[in-house]
């Protein structure tokens, strides 16, 4: 009753904001993403008899009461579904430092959800394994596919279609991510608090909600033809939309240091001088620059000469969750 599983981070292009049930996390829109090779989680999980309760272990130290308490609610799920009333013993270590505001909840939970499902007998298809992980966080459910993902925000009540769907493998078209890294500091609010508070008061939100189909259509169809810059200025025109909703809840959600604008700024100035480069930003501070393989090198070094950008981390697209190791 052990197994491990890795599963690596993703970036949205098409970002997922808001939700439209959050009882069982269901997402009020699609999102299309990029999973990302060299972040990743690797988690281990054993039902043991005679275990009192779940207990985990967090980059090789014992969790909190709060990231025990989301984890074992998770682990519930899978015992009702499994029939099963064993606790667990859950250890998971990420190869990124969790506290550089870098996504952990998407690889962590895409981890956790195959491993667990796997440890407690259950053989999931993809699709049922990313409803699964949508549970513990939504980014997670397009984690569980690696190269260019699409996440379906589905319509039923019961969160049955509200799952990530493969749309090319990760050969399909070679680009590169470069991850600005400018602060390490935790962020005051989390995505979930974020999202809610969007959605009670930004007088933007319906019209984020009824203009999100057209971007997801036409990235669709950016990554069908490969049309990189395409790809790159809806990435931004997205990336800007989200954080123009988060900016106009009340009161505002500033993810971004100056350091953050910096880069932005640097991007663009890169791009007047002829060099296809685009950022995209998360629910925090890193600028995530995306690129064609050919250009890495001298984005890389543009990037960490900016005063304040801490690190560059470099990327290539990566595969979906995979068991590793002996599972038994
Ligand atoms: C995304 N984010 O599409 C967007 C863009 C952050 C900004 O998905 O509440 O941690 O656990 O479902 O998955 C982060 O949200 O939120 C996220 P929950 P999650 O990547």
């Amino acid at each position: 009753m052990k197994a491990k599983a890795k599963a690596h981070s993703n970036i949205a292009l098409i970002k997922y904001w808001g939700k439209r049930s959050a009882l069982l996390n269901l997402p009020a829109v699609g999102s299309i993403s990029l999973t990302l090779d060299s972040l990743h989680t690797i988690t281990t999980v054993e039902f043991i008899k005679n275990l009192k309760s779940d207990y985990l272990i967090l980059n090789k130290k014992p969790a909190d009461e709060r990231e025990t308490k989301r984890v074992s609610s998770f682990l519930n799920i899978i015992r009702r579904k499994a029939d099963l009333s064993l606790h667990a013993e859950v250890n998971s270590i990420n190869n990124f430092p969790t506290a550089a505001g870098l996504a952990s909840s998407a690889s962590a939970f895409a981890a956790l959800a195959l491993a667990a499902s796997s440890a407690a007998g259950l053989d999931l298809s993809p699709g049922e394994l990313s409803v699964l992980a949508r549970r513990g966080s939504g980014s997670a459910a397009r984690s569980v596919f690696g190269g260019f993902v699409e996440m379906k925000m589905g319509k039923k009540d019961d969160g049955s279609d509200a799952l990530a769907c493969q749309i090319a493998a990760k050969d399909y078209w070679d680009l590169r991510v470069l991850i600005a890294v400018t602060s390490q500091d935790k962020k005051k609010t989390g995505s979930t608090d974020g999202m809610t508070l969007s959605k009670d008061t930004s007088p933007y939100y319906q019209n984020w909600l009824k203009t999100s189909f057209d971007d997801l259509k036409e990235m669709r169809d950016a990554i069908k033809k490969r049309d990189f810059q395409k790809l790159g200025e809806l990435s931004e025109y997205n990336c800007l939309k989200m954080h123009a909703l988060a900016l106009s809840s009340r009161p505002g959600l500033l993810y971004w240091n100056a350091v953050t604008v910096e880069v932005m700024r640097h991007i663009k100035f890169l791009r007047g001088q002829g060099c296809p480069v685009y950022f995209t930003i998360d629910a925090g501070p890193q600028v995530k620059a995306i690129c064609q393989p050919e250009d890495v090198e001298k984005i890389a070094n543009e990037l960490e000469h900016i005063r304040g950008v801490q690190k560059v981390i470099h990327t290539s697209l990566g595969n979906g969750a995979e068991l590793i190791g002996d599972n038994r």
